[in-house]
């Protein structure tokens, strides 16, 4: 699939000025603040966070690196499981991003897949500077019990998620059709979950720059308030 393969029908509708901010966000410096696997060695909780979660190999940490423009900064490898770490990143010195390990992978030790999981949902129920969740899911798959155990999860602590399709140049326009159609429809019916679907590539491209405006967005950040961005036609 090539960018604008007639997959632009399938974004979400947000302003010129709005991608432009969130394109310039994702330029900014973004350095890695630390790796942590358990509660107490979290960084500070002095910024809005945005956290990348989902299932194990679902293309987290591809979408971290698309969406700030680095190839390496996050650890992407074809072994699933392999971020093991809560990793966290800063970014503009404005906003925390935080690429999380998959949930669900069970080739792994038992035990350590449940001491993970059990991190990872501590994680994000008890992060007060948590803004939102970015659940990403592969559009092969769509929801699958993990993701749907995960969504109630985040209703029940009141957290606010988003789901990301990922991999999407996998896909077939009409697959992609009934995959988002799906989504929602079953989003709808979670308390926690933002409505708007946000299809990605991380190979191509599509969906970054709106994935950019959606989470500079949800970071509270805005285009008329932050020092040093300024608009393109101001
Ligand atoms: N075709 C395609 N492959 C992708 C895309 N994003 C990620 N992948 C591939 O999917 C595999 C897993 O990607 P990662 O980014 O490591 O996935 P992850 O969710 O961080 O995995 P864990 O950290 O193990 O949970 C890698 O082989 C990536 O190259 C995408 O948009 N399109
Ligand atoms: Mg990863």
């Amino acid at each position: 699939m090539a960018p604008g393969g007639g997959y632009e029908q399938f974004l979400p509708e947000i302003g010129a000025e709005r991608l432009a901010f969130g394109r310039w966000l994702f330029a900014q410096e973004c350095t890695f603040l630390r790796g942590v696997v358990k509660m107490d060695g979290l960084p500070a909780a002095d910024k809005p966070e945005i956290a990348f979660a989902g299932r194990s190999n679902v293309g987290k940490s591809s979408l971290v690196n698309a969406l700030t423009g680095r190839r390496t900064l996050a650890r992407v490898s074809n072994t699933p499981g392999r971020t093991r770490e809560l990793n966290f990143f800063e970014l503009a010195g404005l906003a925390n991003l935080a690429d999380l390990p998959g949930y669900g992978y069970a080739r792994t030790e038992r035990k350590l897949v449940d001491q993970w999981t059990k991190v990872i949902f501590q994680y994000l129920r008890g992060r007060a500077t948590l803004k939102r969740v970015m659940l990403l899911v592969d559009a092969r798959h769509g929801l699958k019990p993990f993701d749907t155990q995960a969504m109630e999860a985040l209703d029940e602590a009141a957290v606010s998620y988003q789901i990301v399709l990922t991999k999407v140049d996998k896909l077939k326009t009409a697959e992609l059709a009934a995959v988002m159609a799906k989504t929602a429809e079953k989003a709808a019916k979670h308390p926690a979950a933002h409505p708007v679907i946000c299809p990605t590539s991380s190979e191509t491209g599509l969906g970054i720059d709106h994935l950019r405006a959606l989470a500079a967005e949800a970071a509270g950040l805005e285009p008329g308030a932050v020092a040093g961005y300024k608009p393109a036609n101001s």
